[in-house]
Parts: structure tokens; sequence; C-alpha cells
């Protein structure tokens, strides 16, 4: 989950310096920001400093990120735009993100995993065809999907082909797992995200595990799915991160014992006292107590505002416990 942020002095000051994008493309940056929670808080790995959103502008859509998040300036609303998009090569089109996992392969070798990640393709299509999504969700996406499906697909085919590439490249590059994030797949009906984001995903992880190079764990986020799990877990992800909206034991029974979970404290819950945010993170360990494939997680990325006095006592409780 997105670990580095605005909620850290080291980060902020960073900020106050360069732009996101120029953190983003800059190796050297890049690679200093992603090491920012490693050394405040000893977290047991690293996820690469980047955004989901960056291929895609290599793909052909201009981005900018701006106070209010980011925005396509030209969202893609037709077959005309969805036919400017172009694949990507990762070596010569995504170098920055490359570089900056090699990096941190090399700087933590053997001692810390590197986690590389890319957007689901329904994710990064929503971002494209919306331009920004603001307080209506994801309305012009669920209106191509429901009016014009097969221009859907058709982006989510470019889509899916360009994330196969992309996590393939993070992995040659040192990436020891890789997270696929479909944040807005939540907001569909078990039938639709059938029909539109898991067979992308499908895709993605079995490629993944075919390929003849190197290989890496997987894992999948989605955000609001809690009527998803037993779908997810047919995605062929090695784990599945999720939020906070379902009880960790209830997604143990769905998905059975051959699957990692992850998860899933409330991102909100470090708003708490710190002997709240300790009682808050225990009983999610207890709750997966004995159990062996159980990664303790936030269930989304940590908030702005977020007190980092509370990421250093769920850390260190996370730390100390004994299972
Ligand atoms: O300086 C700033 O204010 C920029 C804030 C920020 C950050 C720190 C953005 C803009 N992206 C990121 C980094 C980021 N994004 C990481 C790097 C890992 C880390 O820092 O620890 C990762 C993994 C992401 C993934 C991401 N970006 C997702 C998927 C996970 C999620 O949060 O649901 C999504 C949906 C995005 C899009 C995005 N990028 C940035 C923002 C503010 C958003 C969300 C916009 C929205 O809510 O629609």
């Amino acid at each position: 989950m997105r670990q580095a942020g605005r909620y850290m002095e080291a980060y902020r000051e960073l900020r106050a310096r360069f732009s996101f994008e120029k953190l983003c493309s800059d190796p050297a940056l890049a690679f200093e920001v992603s090491l920012q929670p490693h050394r405040a808080f000893d977290v047991d790995a690293v996820i690469v400093f980047s955004d989901i959103l960056i291929p895609l502008e290599a793909m052909g859509a201009p981005l900018a990120f701006t106070d209010e998040g980011p925005r396509f300036a030209e969202p893609i609303r037709d077959a005309k735009a969805a036919g400017r998009l172009h694949p990507i090569d990762p070596a010569r089109d995504t170098p920055a993100i490359l570089e900056t996992i090699g990096r941190l392969a090399a700087e933590l070798a053997g001692r810390k995993p590197v986690l590389g990640f890319a957007g689901a393709p329904f994710t990064l299509a929503a971002y494209l065809i919306e331009g920004q999504v603001g307080g209506r969700g994801i309305e012009a996406t669920l209106r191509m999907l429901y009016r014009e499906p097969e221009l859907l697909k058709r982006l989510l085919d470019l889509l899916t082909e360009m994330t196969i590439d992309y996590l393939g490249a993070q992995i040659d590059a040192g990436a020891s797992a890789v997270q696929l994030f479909d944040t807005w797949a939540g907001r569909l009906a078990e039938q639709e995200y059938r029909g539109f984001a898991l067979p992308c995903q499908q895709r993605i992880f079995a490629a993944l595990s075919r390929r003849s190079g190197k290989r890496a764990p997987s894992i999948l986020f989605v955000r609001d799915g809690p009527h998803l799990v037993e779908a997810m877990a047919e995605s062929g992800a090695g784990a599945l991160s999720l939020d906070w909206r379902v009880p960790l034991s209830r997604a143990r029974a769905v998905v059975g014992p051959r699957i990692a979970l992850q998860g899933n404290l409330d991102p909100a819950a470090l708003f708490s006292t710190p002997d709240g945010v300790r009682r808050r993170t225990e009983e999610i360990l207890a709750d997966r107590r004995g159990d062996p494939a159980f990664i303790f997680n936030l269930g989304h990325g940590v908030l702005p505002e977020t007190p980092v006095e509370s990421v250093r006592v769920l850390v260190d409780t996370v730390r100390q416990w004994k299972d």
C-alpha cells in the first residue's frame, strides 16, 4: 500500500523542492522516497515509489498531477481516442521505475523484499475514461461498460497487454513481488467484475506465472470488495490484499488455506491514540493467530494527516507480536 507520502516530514521536504512527477521520474529521488518509510519505521518490505498512472502517460495519454489529484487532459470516451493509445516498451518508455527497482534491490540485497506494482486494467481504464475521478466516482466508465461494452473491452485488452510487459520488466529489474491495484473494481457487482475486471487480472497473473524469465509472487488489491472475495480468489494471485470492510476470518473461510491474505487495518484507525492503534492492530493479529499465510497491512494507503507516531506504534506492535 502507499507507505510514503505527505504524512512524513522527509517526504514533504522533498515535495517542497520537486514536483510529484519529478520524484517519480528521477531514479535517485524515487530511490530516496522509497527508502523513507524503511529508514523511519523499519517496515518489512519496501514498495517502489511511482504511481499506477505513469505508464498510461507512456501509452500516449497526457497526465498531470494537480492539487486535486491526477488528471488526464484528454479523457478517453470513444474509439478514436482509444485508438491513439499505443503499447509500451518498458525499458524505453518507463525506465525510471525499472532503474529505481534495480537500485533498491541492490541496496536491500536479500535483507528486505522490494515490491513492484501496477494498476489493474479496469482501474487504469477508469482513470483514462474519467480524466479526473471526482465526487461522482466512475460514472463515465460505468456508462461505457453498459452502453459500449466492446469498446471498454478493447481498452482493457490494450491495458492488459501493457501491464503484463510492465510487471514482467519490474520483476526482471529486481522486484521480489508485485502488487496489482484494482482500486475501482469494488464498484462493480460480481457479475460485471467477472465480466470486465477478473479476466484481465487472470491473464496478467497467468502470464507472469508462465514467463520464462524470473518469477515473483503476486498480490491483488481491490478496494470496497467484500462481495468479490470469492471471485478474487479465482484471479490466480498468490495473495489477496483486502480493505477493512471485510473481516479477515470471513475472507479466510471463503478463500480456503491456499491463498495468502494481506490487510486490513482501516488507515483512519491511525487517528486513534497510541493505545488505540496498538489495540486495533493486535485485534487483527490475534484474529489471524496461527495463520501461516497472513501479511499485516493497512487496508488502503496512509492518509496525509496521519500522525507519524501512530505509524511507529503500528509497526512496533506488528514486530513485537508473538504468534
Ligand atoms: O505528493 C503527493 O501529494 C502525491 C500523492 C501520491 C503518492 C504519494 C500520488 C498521487 N501517488 C503516490 C504514490 C503511489 N501511488 C504509490 C507509491 C508507493 C508509496 O509511496 O509507498 C502507489 C503504490 C500508488 C498507487 C496508486 N495511485 C493507486 C492504487 C492504490 C490506491 O491508493 O488505491 C491509485 C488509485 C493511484 C492514483 C493516485 N495517485 C495519486 C493520487 C492522489 C491518486 C488517487 C486519486 C484518486 O483518489 O482518484
